[in-house]
């Protein structure tokens, strides 16, 4: 039998054991989806990173026409970055073969602490099926990590978790137990089926966003399953591993 635990914030996934086990981390409002998109969208490889120094730091030891640095601090783009963390901003043309190196405020911490797990994947609803059919593949333990926000649980992140476990424990029940945190996500999760776009501009940080002007990355940010890769964080780095 395989465990899912859940970790509602990226503090709690800190001090966890997660050694044994496949982590899965979510940011959806935006990072793991800016993330995903930069992907997609071929650039070689993301670094993320905890704070806004190191991230200027790693940046300045590449060459600077390689290098894209990107991220927020209270949903804005940094003084001298070159991006904000709007998925939209990270297109083809922008970023092709590029090195992108972010910072953000929850995502980027939330991936650096599951980075002990075996294997530490990333999450957003653009990429559900893909991770969630990799993962289903693996004999592996789950750990969970909606990356919420300042240690708190976020509505949208929590969700696409439990969509996860949903198409995991849909398709093989008799392979997985769920902790007490992640069956209630996954029954919370069931309420937003189909309703992925209304989930982002009701939620908190969507009302958020939509003060700051950044209305239509929720509508991009709801695109379930709109591109198939599976990205890992391994050593530093984001790098698609596998595309279905
Ligand atoms: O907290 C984070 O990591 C960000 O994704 C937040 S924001 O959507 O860019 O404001």
């Amino acid at each position: 039998m395989r465990t899912i635990r859940f970790f509602h914030s990226a503090d709690e996934v800190f001090d966890a054991d997660i050694e044994h086990s496949i982590a899965v981390v979510a940011d959806v409002l935006r990072a793991t989806t800016t993330i995903v998109t930069a992907l997609a969208n071929g650039c070689r490889k993301v670094i993320p990173v905890v704070k806004v120094e190191e991230a200027r730091q790693t940046a300045a030891l590449l060459p600077k026409s390689e290098i894209i640095l990107g991220g927020e601090r209270k949903g804005e783009r940094i003084d001298g970055f070159d991006f904000g963390n709007s998925p939209q901003d990270y297109t083809r043309k922008a970023i092709a073969d590029k090195i992108v190196v972010t910072t953000t405020t929850n995502g980027t911490k939330a991936l650096v602490n599951a980075g002990r797990a075996k294997q530490t994947l990333v999450l957003s609803f653009l990429n559900m099926t893909a991770v969630a059919d990799y993962v289903l593949q693996r004999e592996e333990d789950v750990a969970l990590v909606a990356a919420g926000i300042y240690g708190e649980f976020s509505l949208e992140d929590s969700v696409c978790c439990g969509f996860l476990m949903d198409n995991q424990v849909t398709a093989s029940p008799e392979q997985f137990s769920m902790d007490d945190q992640a069956a209630r996500i996954l029954t919370l999760s069931r309420e937003y089926k189909g309703r992925v776009n209304e989930l982002m501009h009701n939620s908190p940080h969507g009302k958020f966003l939509q003060r700051l002007g950044y209305e239509s990355d929720l509508a991009f940010c709801a695109r379930v399953d709109a591109c198939q890769i599976v990205p890992l964080y391994a050593s530093g780095c984001v790098k698609t591993i596998a595309r279905h």
